[in-house]
Formats: structure tokens, sequence, C-alpha cells
């Protein structure tokens, strides 16, 4: 047998159907939700007819919509409460902590699959887990135990030599990675680490990095499974879940990178995008009004160590904010009973609650034109929920001394406090609620039925109805923050699509919908990017949209289309971006007849009287979804 990376050995592993080389379908041990989008994963779940999950272990998280303002948030946590009772899942409620960091602490395992309703579930390849975002949908039906499908990924070794100086973090490495990869163009690819410097990465380190791949646009990361994954394991009361996993010698890979630690500087990214990265000794002295520690990225236990550390026996700055959320019930009891935690409390830091809060802009947002630094994963614009802040990221060391001093500060002119590891991490699992298999889901008043939506037609005859330029991401299309709250409720949710781009395109939307013209987005490259949240493609999906034709989609939204039946369509000469104007009248005419040919596909701009060459990718399953308008019409039918 040839040499195999720890790609092939895991996908081998769980192959069901196809071919590893092109398209396969992959066996799902592990699902993991989050409130946000579980709502709706449950709603479809409930419409496949299963009396149970058919996998190992799902686990169903509260840890984004924890704000309670009004009853709507409540009414989710509920459903999703007995939603899990009834079909065979684990319940963690509001509290429990962010899912990623919980998942990691918990449940996650070496060598399984694990496919989560958020694009940030690959932090579970800190420990040697293969796991994937995906929509709500395709995770659904990974728990009524279908195959999840795949296209064979391209694998990029990052190989990490060489030792970290003690004021240079797992979050400055990643940082240095999307530096050199950025957000765009990585679709398609996944990430495996290896080489000697692993062995000074700890697995929440590690889980940092693996974390933050969402923002590369990869499709996930991971590590081997080694001396350091069984220690956590074993502090963790789980030694039993471990196994070893490493490449063989002489296994491929498409691409390699070579990273020497010992030569990294401490980095941030600027507002706002994550790869927009600058050297911190350039930005230093900048006044900070708000500082933000916590989120899936750098939520653990050694981080907030580190933090308490360097914050004890001194004052935040009187200009400066702090806020710390732990990232899970576990971090927090283990940092309260240790002291850490009134170190941090005495230092004048607000301590939030064990959930993804500032990071999605559910509260904490700062005031206007504030620059805020936080140790998160994204500073997109607005995300905060404070349009005109300026969001930088950097590792939690970098976020502590600068509330400090209430500037920017570059660690390296610090004494950087050592931390040691626990002998044992806190283990309390009855926080979580085991499912009974009892019928009794509850639905309170903010859990609307799902929209149902009709095939494609043969010809579509629609509007530009928006225009937009590169890197937009799921947060423009539909924003979170105050909005979340209506995940559960999509008419009402639908009237914010696009709110932070353009106020009017609901209105206009809602009145080409009425005219009978199919409303369809012309966009640029990195379409899509960031979350999973499958509202991005149904709320748009619910205003009549039918077609997405940019430069390039990012993967999870791609899928999210299709699965809602929007035609993703890219340009073939990306300059023909210029030869389409918002409200140019668009026809597409014998869609349906050449995709079941595998014709070309083109547009006429009947607005300029011209042909445009479109092209796609989709694979004959993803055609018959998109021909009968969706998934849940396919898999219904
Ligand atoms: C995010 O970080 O944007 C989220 C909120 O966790 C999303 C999921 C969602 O929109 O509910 C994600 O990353 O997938
Ligand atoms: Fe939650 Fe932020 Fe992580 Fe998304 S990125 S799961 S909002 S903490």
């Amino acid at each position: 047998m040839s040499p195999r990376n720890i790609y092939q050995k895991i996908l081998e592993a769980h192959l069901l159907e196809g071919d590893l080389e092109k398209q396969f379908g992959i066996r799902i041990g592990q699902t993991l939700t989050q409130d946000a989008t579980g709502t709706l994963a449950y709603l479809q779940f409930e419409t496949l007819n299963k009396d149970k999950v058919k996998t190992e272990l799902s686990v169903s998280y509260v840890d984004h919509n924890t704000l309670q303002e009004g009853f709507e948030n409540a009414d989710d946590h509920k459903y999703l409460q007995t939603a899990a009772s009834k079909y065979g899942i684990i319940f963690s409620k509001a509290g429990n902590g962010i899912c990623h960091q919980v998942h990691l602490e918990r449940f996650a395992k070496p060598g399984k699959t694990l496919l989560g309703s958020d694009s940030h579930t690959p932090t579970a390849g800190g420990i040697g887990s293969l796991a994937i975002g995906a929509g709500g949908l395709d995770v659904a039906l990974a728990m009524a135990g279908s195959p999840f499908y795949l296209a064979s990924p391209k694998i990029i070794k990052i190989e990490l030599k060489g030792k970290l100086k003690p004021y240079i973090t797992a979050k400055d490495i990643i940082l240095k990675i999307l530096e050199i990869l950025t957000t765009k163009g990585n679709v398609g690819y996944a990430i495996e680490y290896c080489g000697e410097a692993l062995k000074h990465l700890t697995v929440p380190a590690r889980a940092t990095m693996t974390n933050m791949g969402a923002e590369l646009g990869v499709t996930t990361s991971i590590f081997p499974s080694d001396e350091i994954t069984r220690d956590f394991l074993k502090k963790q009361g789980r030694e039993k879940d471990y196994i070893e996993l490493k490449a063989d010698e002489g296994a491929e890979y498409d691409k390699i990178i070579k990273i020497n630690l010992g030569e990294l500087e401490p980095l941030i990214a600027k507002p706002h995008s994550p790869d927009n990265i600058g050297a911190i000794e350039n930005i230093k002295g900048m006044k900070v009004d708000q500082v933000c520690i916590g989120s899936c990225t750098n939520s653990s236990y050694e981080d907030l160590m580190v933090v308490s550390e360097i914050l004890k026996g001194k004052k935040i700055h009187p200009e400066t904010e702090l806020i710390i959320a732990p990232g899970s019930r576990q971090v927090l009891e283990m940092i309260s009973e240790n002291g850490a935690l009134s170190e941090l409390i005495k230092s004048g830091a607000r301590i939030a609650e064990s959930a993804c809060g500032f990071c999605i802009g559910a509260g904490h947002s700062p005031k206007s034109k504030a620059i805020s630094l936080r140790t998160n994963n994204r500073n997109f614009k607005g995300r905060s929920g404070t349009q005109d802040a300026e969001v930088y990221l950097a590792s939690p060391i970098v976020a502590a001394f600068s509330a400090l001093k209430g500037e920017i500060v570059n660690p390296k002119e610090k004494n950087i406090p050592e931390v040691k590891l626990p002998e044992k991490y806190y283990v309390d699992d009855s926080i979580f609620l085991k499912p009974k298999f009892e019928d009794n889901i509850i639905k309170g008043p903010n859990i609307k039925p799902l929209p149902k939506f009709p095939e494609l037609e043969e010809n579509i005859n629609g509007i530009a109805v928006i225009k937009v330029g590169d890197k937009i991401t799921t947060d423009h299309i539909m924003p979170a923050g105050l909005r979340l709250k209506f995940r559960s409720n999509i008419e009402k949710y639908s009237g914010f699509v696009f709110e932070p781009v353009d106020k009017t395109f609901v209105q206009r939307a809602i009145k080409n919908k009425k005219n009978n013209l199919a409303n369809i987005i012309i966009a640029g490259t990195s379409y899509g990017q960031g979350s999973s949240r499958e509202h991005a493609a149904l709320c748009p999906a619910y205003l009549g949209v039918k077609v997405v034709i940019a430069k390039s989609i990012e993967r999870i939204h791609r899928q999210n289309l299709i699965n809602f039946g929007i035609l993703p369509a890219y340009l073939e000469d990306k300059k023909d971006y210029d030869n389409i104007e918002q409200e140019d009248l668009i026809e597409i005419p014998n869609i349906k007849q050449n995709l079941n040919n595998k014709s070309n596909i083109f547009l006429i701009n009947k607005t300029k009287d011209i042909k445009i060459n479109l092209e796609h990718d989709l694979n004959d399953m993803d055609i018959k979804i998109l021909l009968k308008g969706g998934k849940l019409n396919y898999y219904g039918s």
C-alpha cells in the first residue's frame, strides 16, 4: 500500500460511496449543532421521518443566542432541548460553553469524523478529528444516516519547525498562515500540520489554529494525534478515546508550506478582514477603547490563565473596557477554583457568560468609531454590532497587555508569565442532558414552519437585483447580532437580507418576485465567506433569489445555495463582471436542459443585448437537487 497522509487514512476508514480521488460520500460519526443554526437543522431533521439519529454521537449546543432578550431565544432553547431528547441527542444548555471548546474538551475523538452546523467545527482537528462545517440541512441528513458528500480535497502540508518565543502563541502562527494563504482562493483545500515543533503545541493551541482554518476557507485542518493528544485526553478523563494518528513516511501532498516558529514576531489582523495582517511592532501605541478576550478561538483554560497572570495585581487602563468570556463551564470552574477568576475581576475586567456573545455581536458592541482589540477569529465590518468600529484580532497575551496600557502593546517588551498545564481538567458531565426518547417536542411562537420552494424553471427570467464586490461575507448577506433571534422565523429574518450592504434590497426583491421576475445576485470573488449559516441562502431563496453569479463562491455557502434551490454560477470570463449592472434584465435560457445535457450555460443581458458565458461546478447529484428546487424537495420525494 502506498504511503498515506492523515486525511487518506480517516477518509478510507469512513468511505461509503464513490472514489476518494474524485467525489465521494463518507460516514459521519459525530455531529454538532449550535442554537443559531440548530433550530433549522432539527426542523429539517423532523421532515426526514426518522425516529432517532443514526450517528455514534450527536450534540446540540446552546451558545450563540443566550441573551434571552424577549421570549424568542428561550423558545428556541426549549425546542432544541425537546427535539434532542426525542431523537437521541445530547443537549448542552446555555451557559455550558461554546460548542467548539466544549466538544474539544468532552467529545471530539482522534480518527473520527465530525460534521457541525458551524464553520468553526474544524476546531476539533486540533485533537485529530476530521471535522467539517456545513449547513444545517447537511448535518440533519448526516444525523439521519446519509453520507456526507465531498469532492476530493487537495492537501496542504504545513510543516512547523523551531521553538516559539515566549511571547508568540498559536494565534500568531495562524495569523502568519492567513498572511501567506489569505482568505481567498483556498476552496477545495485542507491543511495537515506536521513537524518537530508540534511538541511545543498543546491541544488547545492546535485548536486555535484549526479553528481559524475556517477563515482561510479551507475545508478543514488537522493535527496528528500524538502523546500531547493523549495527555490532554487523559487529563479530561478520556484516555480510552486516544488513538495514535500520523501520516506515513513519504505520504504525498499537493502543496507544502514550511514555517520556522522561532522566526515569528507578534501579529495582528487589522480591520476588516482576518487576512489583513500586520506586525504588532508597526501598530503598537494605538489607543484601544475595548478589549475582548474569548470566542471559540482563544477561550481555553491556558489562554485565560496567562491572561490572569498578566493582569494579576494590576488594573486595566481607566479609558479601556475589558470583557472576558471563558469558553466553557469547565474553564470557568477551573479559573474560579484556583483564584485566577478573582484576579481577572480585581483587575477591572467584566466577566461575560461562557458563550459566543461579543464574537457574534450579541452584546458588548463597542462605542461609535471604537478601536476594539479581540481574540476572536473574525473582524468583518459591522460584526461587532457597531458599523463604524475598527476591530483588530490578536493573541490573548497581546490583548491582556493592551488592556492594561490602554493601547496596543508589543508583548516582546514584556515578561511573559509561564502557565503550568493542569494535572487534571475539572469534569462534570452532569451538565449535559441525556435524551429520554420521549415525543414531547415544544415549539413556542418563535418557531415557524419551513417555507417550501418550487422546482427550477426551464428559462430563468430575472433581474440583477444587487451587484456586490469581492469578499462578501455571510454577515453581509444575513446579519447576526440582534437579528439572531429570528433565525427560527424565516419570514421575519428575511426582512434583513443584505441589511448592512443595502437597506432597500428586501423591498426591491419582493417587488421583483411579485412581478414574476427571478432575483439574481451578481458578486465578485469569494462570495459567501465566513459562517455556515444556511439562512444566507434560505432567506434570499424566500425572497425569490434563483441564481448567484459570482467570480467565485466559498465552499459551505455554495452547498447551501444548492440545498435551497439557488443556482451557483460563475462568470467564464471574469471581465464580464463589468458587463452586468444592478437592475439589468437577465435571461438564462434552457437552464434545465443545459444542466441535464452537460451543455454550456449562459445568460443574455437583455438590457445591454449581450450574451455572457457562465460556468458551474455542479456534480450529478447537485444538478438533481437543483432541478427539484432544493434538498428537502429532493429527499422528500
Ligand atoms: C459565526 O461565527 O459566524 C457563527 C455565528 O458561529 C456561524 C454560524 C451561524 O451563523 O450561526 C458560523 O461560523 O458558521
Ligand atoms: Fe461562536 Fe464566534 Fe465561534 Fe462563531 S466564531 S462559534 S460566533 S465564538
